[in-house]
Formats: C-alpha cells, structure tokens, sequence
C-alpha cells in the first residue's frame, strides 16, 4: 500500500488551545504523524511517497473561495497587525451565532476568525496553511491512485479534517482532507463513494459537505454528541435531506463503548455501505477510540485495530485511508498501522 506521507505536516504546530477554561499544551501534534511513520517504516508495510502536485482549485470543489483566499492569508493579515504577532498562535473568540449575518465578510481580522470557525481549540499558525494544503494533497493522491486501480492507499498527514467544513474550521481541522478524497473520486468518474468515519468525534464537516447528495454516502461511529465534541451534529435522526435523505449513517454510542459494540456498529455501517452500492471508500481513520486517548471515551485495544482492518478489507472496495485525530502519542503509531496491516493481510 503506498502512503502519501505530508512532508510539511509539522509547519502546522499549535502551542495551545482553550479547554475548561485554560489554555493548556495542544494535543493535536506533530509526533503524532512522526509515530505513524516509524511504525510503518519499522514494520516495511507499504511505500513511502511525497504528495502529487494537485491545482489548488481542486479545493474548492468542496471549500468555498472566500474560505480558502482566508486561510491562505491569514497569518500574513495577523503578522500585519502587530509584528509581535509572529510569536503567538491565532485563536477565534468571537463567532455569529443565530440571528447573525455571515453573507458579509468582516474587515476587522478577530471578526473573520470567527466568521471562519467554530471553537477555540483550533490554533492557527505561521505554517498552518502549507501545511493543511499538503495534507489536502496527500488525500488527493491516495484518492489518485485508487483512480489509477490501486486497492487501497494512505493519506499520512495532519492536522486532520473531518470538522472541517466548506467554509470554517474547528476540531483542529482546517481543509476536509477526506471529503476532498471522496470530491476527487467522484470528479475521475465513480458513481457512487461511501465514507466511513471511525475517529471518536462526529466528522460534522464530512456529513455537511454532503448532506444533500445521492452521490456520496457518510457513515459515522462516534461518542454520542450529548455528550462528546463536536456536540451539535451526529444525531442519529441525521439520514440525509432532499435527494441526499437516506444517504448519511450515523450511529452515536455512549462513552465507556468496548470494541464488542463498536465493532457491531462497523458491521452496520459496512453493510449500509454495501446496500448504497459504493465503488470506492474513504475511510476517515481516527484512532481516539483508543482505551488511553486523553480526550475520548472508547475503550478500544491496540489488537482490536488489526480487526477493524480485516472487516473493512472485507468490503472489497478500492480504499483510501485518509488519518484524523488519535491522542495516545506513544500508542497512535502501532494503533493506525494495526488497522493498515490488518487491511492488507486480510
Ligand atoms: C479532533 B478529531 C479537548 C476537548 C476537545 C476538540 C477535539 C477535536 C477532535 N481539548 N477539543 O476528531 O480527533
Ligand atoms: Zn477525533
């Protein structure tokens, strides 16, 4: 299996997020990413390649144009405030919520940061964009070579991009690299692509991208959103709307969920997957549902991961694994590549 690995993954490097009332250290970082690698390296599964060189209007078939001129120059308006700026992360505090207007862009730099997101936990730094914009890359190209008749590939690369949505971005997420996947299998000519998404949280911003499409299927497992990030979508009355009803699969389960439950809501959302009549999956691949992850609430093994690798590989569907969150850093390396190996030994 060939991984395109972000060789610009740790440009992006939070130095702190608002949680409970304090800016505490980020636990979205790069040895994340750098564990994944030496676990694939140490274990020789698959190829190590750079991203193919994608046109950035690739993006905006899933993120708007205002959204993405943002992001791209966002740190240049924040330095030009202050060059004192240059040392310190951005953070949103100030969002429109109901009864405000979005349709104007503000001037004032605070304002768009809000505009464009949905929480202070995802900072914005000097490399952030090259970053999320190679990310975006690595997650075309696995979709890529699915195109070209691969059987599966891997997208290595953070920040994730699941809560990220056409025009904002949250849950340490800033381009949906796996809705990009799906938007580029779609555009090289599959009918039908299903996404799966297994991170713990909700993938908000994969559902919204394709809410109202008959075209792509989204199924999700995740800690219920009474309780768990990102709180307001990921309900299991969400089935999709206008030509899309039907064609979205959520399945919320309490925190404190072991594998023997969770793997049951696999076998539910593969077989929806298998009823939609998919020709290719993107797989949304979080290992928060780890027993150790120091924000979630599963209690998933390290050798369960080798099983959700095997059933997923038993769909038989051309399938891009595209990375999401994980927080366990010493354990998300063995984790991610238990899933890949029990993929292809399956
Ligand atoms: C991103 B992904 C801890 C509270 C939760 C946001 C979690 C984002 C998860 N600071 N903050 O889905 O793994
Ligand atoms: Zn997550």
């Amino acid at each position: 299996m060939i991984t395109y690995y972000n060789p610009l993954h740790a440009r992006h490097h939070g130095k702190v997020e608002m949680f409970r009332g304090a800016l505490v250290p980020c636990f979205e970082v790069p040895a994340r990413v750098d564990h994944v690698l030496a676990e694939l390296q140490s274990r020789q599964l698959g190829i190590l390649q750079p991203p193919f060189a994608f046109d950035d209007a690739l993006l905006a078939r899933i993120h708007s144009p205002r959204y993405l001129r943002f992001l791209a120059t966002a740190w240049d308006q924040w330095v030009a405030l202050d060059a004192a700026n240059a040392r310190k992360d951005i953070l949103p505090s100030v969002w429109p919520t109901r009864t405000f207007r979005t349709d104007i862009e503000p001037d004032n730099f605070a304002a768009k940061m809000g505009l464009y997101s949905f929480d202070a936990g995802t900072p914005f730094t000097a490399g952030t964009w090259v970053a999320a914009r190679a990310g975006a890359h690595c997650a075309l190209s696995a979709a890529q070579r699915l195109v070209q008749g691969d059987r599966a590939a891997f997208a290595l690369s953070r920040p994730p991009g699941h809560h990220a949505g056409a025009d904002f971005f949250g849950g340490y997420c800033f381009l949906n690299n796996a809705a990009l996947a799906a938007q580029h299998l779609r555009d090289a000519g599959m009918a039908k692509v299903a996404v799966l998404d297994v991170d713990y949280h909700h993938g908000n911003g994969t559902q919204a991208c394709f809410y109202d499409r008959a075209d792509v299927f989204f199924a999700s497992i995740h800690g219920d959103p009474r309780t768990e990030y990102p709180f307001y979508l990921g309900h299991a009355d969400e089935r999709g709307a206008g030509a899309g009803l039907g064609a979205n699969l959520n399945l919320p389960l309490p925190r404190g969920t072991g594998f023997d439950v969770w793997s049951q809501a696999l076998d539910t959302a593969l077989q929806a997957i298998a009823t939609f009549g998919a020709d290719a999956l993107v797989v949304s691949l979080g290992m928060d549902t780890f027993v150790g992850d120091p924000i979630s609430g599963f209690t998933l093994a390290s050798a369960d991961y080798s099983a959700v690798g095997q059933r997923i590989a038993a769909a038989g569907l051309p399938t891009a694994f595209v990375f999401e969150g994980g927080y366990a850093v010493a354990e998300v390396g063995v984790n991610a590549v238990n899933v890949l190996e029990g993929f292809v030994a399956a």
